[in-house]
């Protein structure tokens, strides 16, 4: 144990998405997204927000990238919006150069700053234009071959200086959120209240699939076309928590198992891309409404990613039973059976701390698909952050605590457990527009004042900065023991 070696290039990171961030939705020509016109149907964000303006980052980028440097990181994770390359994105449609610029200036001021680029291609902003022609996502046919294209003019124009691509955002949201519970744009599901079109019962596998196959041919072009010259890897993220047997019925410890293998084994898509199938549980609760994948289209998706992407956040107590699909028919709950909770609760219900929960899921990933990690996302949102004043708000407590459990698992996970993990990306660099909570819910690790757009660094960022550099200093020294 004591032999093994951390890297000295592990990568130390933020992330952002385009749309969480940029504003400026008209600026030099951009198109509009499936979540420009979402967010603005009153009620589908929680407090009216939208991405009109956000934090301004399409305008204050030098900012970012100087606060950036202030935390020291060697990376940033970001994403390009497909609307500002092709405004109305489609194979046929013009392609943006004020769009192109404005993501090459990006990357020429990360570098000269030392900053390595990782780049995501689609964080869920499809062009409105492809949704209203065809229905997006929900048609083969066409969203492969211009997500394809969009992807080969990404590669064209920054692959000399982008050597680390992610092809899409967690497809469990985009096809659960998106098409199945309506919660995300463009807000589809079987719902009427919800929505006048939709049917949450085949749609989201319909686009899953769609997701998968569009990623494939991306990463198709990339190794026919880039890869030999420009040197670099690509690969998919996607999001999946720890599942834990409620308590020690054996029916729940089934189902903790059936929750893992559909949360993070099947709907989530692992499995027909490192495994080259969808899982047997997967096709028994789904039947016939599980498309088929063609033989020349599995041997496309089978090994298309070269490593793994996770965004993880915590860590659910699982019930077997109920009719909920997209939880693989189990339950989700944060209560133990004698009433206390499993961790520190955020602002949003869905997530709580649990480092255990992060080591025991980077093992079983790690087993599993033997790929080398990327944690693209962790990152906790402290409760009621919005409502005290900027002083309390950085101290976040509650964050600091997140990212200290996670980084002593992580650790853990690497020296003890010989896990490959090659790098951490905390979300969030800023506060953000958090999707349908808007900008009501922060996971910063740096305060964005939306009256000002001032930044201010709190306790998690400066924590974080910290622990980076010990860290690089005694990888450097291997002296890693000591840490651990
Ligand atoms: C991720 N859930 O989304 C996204 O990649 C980010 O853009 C987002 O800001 C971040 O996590 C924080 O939410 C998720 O309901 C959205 O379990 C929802 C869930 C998980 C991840």
């Amino acid at each position: 144990m004591s032999n093994t070696k951390l890297p000295g290039d592990f990568m130390w990171g933020f992330a952002t998405a385009s749309f969480q961030i940029e504003g400026s939705t008209s600026a030099d020509g951009r198109g509009p997204s499936i979540w420009d016109d979402f967010s603005r149907i009153p009620g589908k964000t929680l407090d009216g927000g939208n991405g009109d303006v956000a934090t301004d980052s399409y305008r204050r980028y030098k900012e970012d990238i100087a606060l950036l440097k202030s935390y020291g990181v060697q990376s940033y994770r970001f994403s390009i919006a497909w609307s500002r390359i092709i405004p109305l994105g489609g194979r046929n449609d013009p392609v943006n150069e004020k769009g192109i610029k404005w993501y090459s200036d990006l990357i020429d001021a990360l570098l000269a700053e030392g900053i390595v680029p990782f780049v995501t291609l689609y964080h869920w902003d499809l062009p409105q234009a492809l949704h209203d022609r065809y229905g997006g996502w929900l048609n083969k046919e066409e969203i492969v071959q211009d997500y394809a294209n969009y992807a080969r003019i990404c590669f064209q124009a920054f692959g000399d200086r982008v050597k680390h691509w992610l092809t899409m955002n967690e497809p469990w949201c985009i096809a659960i959120l998106g098409y199945g519970r309506g919660y995300f744009a463009p807000g589809r599901s079987s719902d009427r209240k919800r929505s006048p079109e939709g049917d949450s019962t085949t749609e989201p596998w319909i686009v899953g699939h769609n997701v998968i196959l569009a990623h494939a041919h991306a990463c198709k072009v990339y190794r026919e076309s880039f890869k030999v010259t420009q040197g670099g890897q690509i690969g998919i993220t996607l999001n999946g928590d720890w599942s834990m047997p409620y308590d020690d019925d054996p029916a729940n410890i089934e189902a903790a198992q059936h929750a893992l293998d559909v949360a993070i084994g099947e709907l989530d898509f692992r499995d027909p891309i490192y495994l080259g199938h969808y899982p047997e549980h997967m096709r028994r609760m789904l039947g016939s409404r599980l498309p088929e994948f063609t033989a020349e289209e599995i041997a496309l998706v089978k090994g298309s990613s070269e490593f793994y992407g996770m965004n993880t956040y915590t860590t659910n107590l699982i019930i077997a039973g109920g009719d909920d699909e997209f939880q693989g028919l189990t339950r989700y709950t944060f209560t133990r059976p004698d009433g206390s909770q499993l961790g520190t609760q955020a602002h949003c219900s869905w997530l709580q701390t649990y480092p255990e929960g992060f080591r025991a899921l980077m093992n079983y990933l790690y087993k599993k698909y033997k790929k080398p990690i990327y944690v693209t996302e962790n990152g906790f949102a402290v409760k009621d952050e919005s409502y005290m004043s900027r002083e309390q708000a950085l101290a976040d407590h509650d964050r600091v605590e997140y990212f200290q459990g996670n980084m002593e698992a992580m650790l853990a996970a690497i020296v003890k457990d010989g896990v490959d993990v090659k790098g951490y990306f905390g979300w969030s660099l800023l506060d953000n527009f958090e999707w349908a909570d808007g900008y009501e819910t922060r996971f910063g690790v740096t305060y964005v004042d939306y009256e000002t757009q001032k930044r201010y660094p709190k306790d998690s960022g400066k924590f974080l900065a910290k622990v980076r550099l010990i860290l690089t200093l005694c990888w450097q020294s291997s002296n890693t023991m000591a840490v651990v």
